[in-house]
């Protein structure tokens, strides 16, 4: 089938991240994909290379006169040109119209997701768009997963990927990845670093901006700086392979947003989730409810030392003991709980195969 995506990008890599690899899957299962991205500039680090039977357009007012594709999915409620809309509606048979939304574990994403959504009104008069959402139960559209990513990842030499940036690890060291977003807990948690050996690889941006006013001095990629038992290392920008592989090279990895939350998980490691703080809290309610399905079957001292550091390094909790690395569950007990969490994910139906069963059984209806 051929396939318009839309992406809108609203800040950092998240909007863009998400849209890549759902089209790079998609294409990856024979389909024909358009990408139509307002801000594609961080593909030129994300994906430098591309992806057969992936076309990233411009998304620009005013619209280009094209022929919509079979299914059009808009990424996060973007809402497509309203000139697009109209030439949808026109089409015969009509496009499957998908919203794909948010990742939330929270329980309205099962009572949301698959919903229609019909339009009485111009521009889309006569169309229906379905909402589609991700999550982490069978109720609703899975992750995103593309076929043989595990068996790449047990596969994958961590040691050799640290090797090729210049990086032997010690005895004893934890490594560990930090992607996140501004943070005031952050020193706190790097001192409590410099006590333990520990290899830090920091990637560019807000989580290198921050370590580098802490050190008073500006982001050295390729170098490492040492600070007691903690080596620095600054990353560059990784392709969206790399950063996989850096999450699969990892002890431990802080990661953010909706993606790399993800590919976290994927990464079957031990992972702090810094979420997108939204200014109603709302992030608050998300992260438990993730916590309480991640949670599930944990035993209750990694439960209660997981959800304590998590809620402390979003400064959802005054209890800042809990992000030292004494309090943290011990590394074979928390990567045990990681590696089963992903064996859980694994057992549902990932997101591309869903969405491909939802667009063929709609155009099947639809005549
Ligand atoms: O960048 P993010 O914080 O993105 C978002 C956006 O803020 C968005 O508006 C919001 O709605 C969403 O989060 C929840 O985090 P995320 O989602 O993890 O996206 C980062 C992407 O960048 C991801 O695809 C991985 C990629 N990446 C690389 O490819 N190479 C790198 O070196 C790094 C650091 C990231």
């Amino acid at each position: 089938m051929r396939w318009d995506v839309f992406c809108r990008v609203i800040d950092n890599y998240g909007d863009i991240g998400v849209c890549w690899r759902l089209a790079a899957d998609l294409a990856g299962r024979g389909q024909q994909v358009r990408l139509w991205v307002d801000e594609p500039a961080a593909l030129d680090w994300m994906a430098p290379h591309g992806c057969p039977g992936v076309e990233v357009r411009p998304w620009r007012e005013p619209w280009c006169a094209v022929e919509p594709a079979e299914v059009v999915v808009e990424a996060f409620g973007c809402d497509p040109p309203e000139a697009y809309i109209e030439r949808m509606a026109s089409c015969r048979p009509a496009p499957v119209w998908i919203n794909l939304e948010y990742l939330s574990a929270e329980d309205y994403v099962e009572r949301s997701h698959g919903l229609p959504s019909p339009r009485w009104h111009p521009p889309g008069a006569g169309l229906v768009k379905r909402f589609f959402y991700p999550g982490f139960t069978s109720r609703t559209g899975g992750l995103l997963r593309e076929p043989g990513l595990l068996e790449r990842r047990a596969a994958f030499d961590g040691a050799a990927w640290l090797a090729r940036q210049g990086l032997t690890v010690r005895p004893q060291e934890r490594v560990v990845s930090l992607f996140c977003y501004d943070n005031p807990r952050l020193s706190l948690w790097l001192e409590a670093l410099t006590e333990q050996p520990t290899l830090l690889l920091v990637t560019p941006g807000q989580a290198a901006g921050q370590v580098a006013a802490l050190l008073g001095h500006a982001p050295r990629e390729g170098h490492t700086d040492t600070v007691g038992a903690l080596r620095l290392h600054w990353l560059p920008a990784l392709t969206q392979t790399e950063f996989d592989q850096l999450l699969w090279a990892c002890d431990l990895n802080v990661v953010r947003g909706e993606d790399s939350f993800v590919r976290a998980q994927w990464a079957a490691r031990p992972f702090i989730w810094h979420i997108y703080p939204q200014s109603d809290a709302a992030h608050a309610l998300k992260l438990e409810a993730f916590l309480d399905r991640y949670l599930e079957g944990a035993d209750p001292g990694t439960a209660a030392a997981l959800r304590a550091l998590w809620r402390a390094w979003n400064g959802l909790s005054a209890e800042l003991g809990a992000l030292h690395p004494s309090r943290w569950p011990a590394p074979t007990v928390w990567r045990a709980h990681a590696a089963r969490w992903c064996e859980t994910l694994a057992r549902q139906a990932d997101l591309s195969t869903q969405l491909l069963d939802l667009a063929r059984t709609s155009k099947a209806r639809s005549g």
